[in-house]
């Protein structure tokens, strides 16, 4: 907890470790009030450093047992202990440093270094856990060969895992066993772990394409034994993907998941132990919905890519956190693409970049992918570094093409396999398998702001030309008001009347190409003339998303509509619908009653009777953007004229195209068992999205339709769409489904979480009181963060109207619980004031009161660094 205001690390200190540590030899004996850690160090100089003699190991929270300098007890004078670490003076050229701590995991509720999860010990060191575990140069560029010694109680404790491969076990007359774990493979401290607890396992195997036998275990609470099964599938699949896509295989002989309850993030990719949230291992039909099971699909991937991009090649320091994050992301997002449906995939990712990376690119908490300083490396676990990070390797994919981009991460794991590494390593592999200048390019990695296109066109049909003039600009960030031009790839098409793909040559060029041109905008303005073009084309712009920019192009309605019909990209045919829809949203907005034009309700009519197209890309066509994007889209976010509006547009939608929307319901039932397949994911969606549209008719029918639905229980997605459409209104089943529901499943935690989030979102003038009450319910528990992210965080991000009240109760209830929640777990507490950083975009009187309420946090008395940083930063 904080004493002195946190100070600031910049990229610019980096200086190399002055010592290095060759191995690493732990002994944790696990214990009910108290756990000892035995740790021995093989320290030495770094020859590649200057060295002052002086050893400043990281340790936190450590109470000193015995310290001693090969073999000889240290005296008092020798070494001096603070808060944050440990000091030897007089440090010989190489040494063998042995210590002794007691820790208190059981005390341990920020779920930072090792902690208890129910009734299992389990433990969590990135970024900078493992200091709370013992002294150690914990920092990335200092990799180490780790053996790791478990005693526990046999009963209590069954299971004793750690990195790498067990070497043996050995029981104990006293009740006690130990197992013995040697990880070969050199790694930071921030990917150890360990794992003891009374588990089950499923168990498969994999064989690599050199023969390699991997044993494939997932561990879970005896309970959830029948739930790993989905989870095994998608690590199988990720496996081998990583062998076709990027020749990759697994590198030891055991790939262990474990899952637990209580983790602050998704789950994390431990050498050979990945931990997992176990919202990201479990799923049954009758428990997890669609996106649960695209979720687990995706972060078992994700964990596993990151054998090779993060573990066999790590990053040097944290500044460059997506060096392995921006290229895992973009390699799990390529890995959901291709087991599902890609168009759709790309579509999700970019309204989730679009919904949380612009709205931060936006505020004061802006940040370069690679950004330059920071007060808490945790606070950086960002959209920014992980999604907008994932965009500028696919950048770099899109500009190479897929050979030279694979040839390009074959040389990076080629060169840098075993070391700790910078994002401009990387580059520069790209740079030289293909023999182009990145330095322009190189700019993504550390200007933050969203870059804007502006595009106007211009035919001229004497000379058959078509000119695009491109002119970019990138709005001021934080200690960065002025940008130079960024090197944008900018996919583009020119369709005919019909909606045919016209040839593309631009002046200059020898001959025409057919199909999606890749622009590189580089200038600050640019045009780009396309010669033979015989009638004015509708330009199809930034095909793909191929940057992670804003476009702005005049496009007329007409045009729009053309292209939710004609155009064959999955992402412009969407993008085209939101504009539209956002046009007319905004509109109504400041005019309630301004015309929803007839064409756009014909476009909707179009693909509601489309029985042709991918189900799954329908679906996202025909949904509306969401209220919060429609905030971002405005000077001020009026927060009520929004959800009017929103639902007003809904209602129309749905008064005018209820026989369509009935229609849609019925066709895509299905009575077959559950597949999480795209095409059965797609029809799901399509039918619960029409579900959304008819609930605005207030008829009866549609009610009973959903009470149907949620009766006949035939999987998770069915129940909680239909529920959660129930839930807001006002009627008695509302109250009678959660009741049954909760009745139910009050025994799974992770359904309780939805059950919590569904009453959260609820659109009732009563929903803060509600969730005040459910933080009293026994289900509910503030030291759990998928509790306090499924109840709190649902209502203060999810629940615009009810969170923005305007007299300021939803503010004053955050203020509160990120108070609260500080003493407990600061990570936690640092996520939920982020919600409040963008307090500009509002009301001058909500202005007020969220800044009231940062104030009132920042003048707290002992607030956490995580908080701090956040809290300061909003309100700079
Ligand atoms: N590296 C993990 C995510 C992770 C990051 C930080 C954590 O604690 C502060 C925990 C997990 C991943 O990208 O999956
Ligand atoms: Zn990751």
């Amino acid at each position: 907890m904080l004493r002195d205001t946190p100070t600031t690390i910049y990229l610019k200190d980096y200086r190399p470790p002055e010592y290095l540590i060759d191995r690493v030899d732990l002994t944790f004996e696990l214990g009910e009030e108290e756990t000892r850690v035995r740790s021995v160090l093989q320290i030495r100089e770094n020859p590649a450093a200057e060295v002052s003699g002086v050893l400043r190991l990281h340790g936190e929270q450590l109470e000193l047992i015995a310290l001693s300098l090969d073999g000889r007890p240290l005296q008092a004078t020798e070494y001096q202990v603070d808060d944050e670490g440990l000091t030897i003076q007089q440090m010989p050229a190489q040494c063998i440093l042995e210590s002794d701590v007691r820790i208190l995991p059981q005390k341990n509720t920020a779920l930072e270094g090792l902690y208890k999860s129910g009734t299992m010990f389990c433990t969590q060191c990135e970024a900078e856990g493992f200091r709370k575990i013992t002294w150690f140069l914990d920092r990335p560029d200092v990799m180490s060969r780790f053996t790791t010694t478990i005693r526990a109680d046999r009963i209590r404790y069954p299971v004793l895992l750690s990195n790498g491969n067990p070497l043996n076990e050995i029981q104990t007359d006293d009740g006690m066993h130990q197992i013995t774990w040697e990880d070969p493979f050199p790694k930071p401290a921030y990917l150890f772990a360990l794992v003891a607890g009374d588990l089950r396992s499923i168990e498969a195997s994999h064989t690599t394409p050199s023969g390699r036998d991997v044993a494939l275990k997932i561990y879970v609470e005896p309970e959830n034994i029948d739930k790993c099964d989905h989870a095994m599938a998608s690590l199988k699949h990720a496996m081998a993907w990583d062998e076709r896509c990027y020749g990759r295989e697994y590198d030891l002989d055991i790939y262990m998941v474990v899952a637990v309850n209580d983790f602050n993030m998704g789950a994390m990719e431990n050498k050979g132990l990945n931990i997992f949230n176990s919202k990201y291992v479990l799923a049954s039909p009758e428990t997890a919905t669609d996106r649960d099971f695209q979720g687990i699909e995706s972060v078992i991937a994700h964990e596993y890519f990151h054998n090779w991009t993060g573990n066999r090649i790590t990053c040097r320091d944290w500044f460059q956190l997506s060096l392995k994050e921006g290229l895992t992301v973009f390699r799990d997002q390529e890995f959901s693409a291709d087991m599902g449906s890609r168009g759709v995939k790309r579509i999700e990712d970019v309204r989730l970049l679009r919904a949380h990376q612009f709205a931060e690119d936006a505020s004061p908490m802006a940040h370069p992918v690679r950004p330059d300083s920071y007060m808490e490396i945790n606070n950086f676990y960002t959209v920014t570094v992980y999604e907008k990070g994932a965009e500028v390797v696919r950048m770099q994919a899109n500009l190479l093409g897929s050979d030279l981009y694979r040839k390009g991460t074959d040389l990076y794991f080629e060169r840098f396999d075993g070391q700790a590494v910078t994002t401009d390593d990387f580059v520069q592999c790209m740079a030289e398998v293909s023999g182009r200048d990145f330095s322009q390019f190189k700019r993504w990695y550390s200007q933050a702001g969203t870059p804007e296109l502006k595009i106007s066109s211009d035919f001229q049909p004497e000379q058959q030309r078509y000119t695009l003039t491109v002119a970019q600009h990138c709005p001021a960030t934080p200690g960065q008001p002025d940008k130079a031009a960024f090197l944008i790839p900018f996919a583009v098409g020119l369709l005919d009347k019909n909606g045919n793909e016209m040839p593309l040559q631009l002046q200059g060029e020898a001959e025409a190409i057919t199909g999606t041109r890749m622009l590189e905008v580089s200038e600050r303005r640019q045009q780009f003339t396309f010669i033979g073009i015989n009638e004015r084309p509708v330009p199809a712009l930034l095909r793909g998303f191929s940057a992670p920019v804003k476009v702005q192009y005049d496009y007329s309605d007409e045009e729009l509509m053309f292209l939710m019909a004609a155009e064959p990209d999955g992402f412009c045919r969407w993008d085209a619908a939101q504009t539209l829809a956002q046009r007319i949203l905004l509109k109504r907005v400041a005019t309630p009653d301004a015309e929803i034009p007839a064409g756009f309700v014909e476009a909707f009519r179009k693909a509601l009777t489309d029985r042709e197209s991918d189900q799954a890309l329908l679906a996202e066509v025909l949904t509306l953007p969401s209220e919060s994007y429609l905030g971002d889209q405005m000077k001020e976010v009026d927060v009520e004229g929004i959800h009017r509006s929103r639902e007003s547009l809904k209602r129309h939608l749905a008064l005018t195209l209820k026989d369509e929307l009935l229609s849609l319901y019925h066709d895509n039932y299905s009575a077959d068992g559950y597949a999480p397949d795209a095409v059965s994911i797609g029809r799901r969606s399509l039918r619960n999205l029409a579900l959304s549209y008819l609930i605005q008719l207030d008829d009866p029918a549609v009610l009973q339709l959903c009470i149907d639905q949620f009766r006949a229980g035939q999987n998770m997605t069915d129940v909680l769409a239909a529920l959660s459409l129930v839930a807001d209104k006002d009627v008695p089943e509302a109250e009678q489904l959660l009741e049954q529901f909760y009745q139910q499943w009050k025994n799974d935690p992770l359904v309780m979480d939805k059950w919590f989030t569904l009453q959260a979102l609820a659109n009732r003038p009563d929903t803060l009181s509600r969730v005040e009450n459910l933080m009293k319910h026994p289900a509910f528990s503030l030291a759990n963060p998928n509790k306090v992210r499924s109840l709190i965080g649902a209502f203060c991000s999810g629940n615009a109207v009810g969170f923005h009240a305007a007299d300021g109760s939803g503010y004053q209830f955050l203020g509160d619980r990120v108070l609260e929640l500080d003493g407990m777990n600061p990570q936690v507490a640092s996520r939920m004031v982020r919600i409040m950083a963008r307090w500009q975009r509002y009301d001058k009187q909500r202005q007020q009161m969220m800044k009231a309420q940062l104030e009132r946090i920042l003048k707290t008395e002992g607030i956490s660094r995580d908080v701090f940083e956040i809290a300061s930063k909003s309100l700079e």
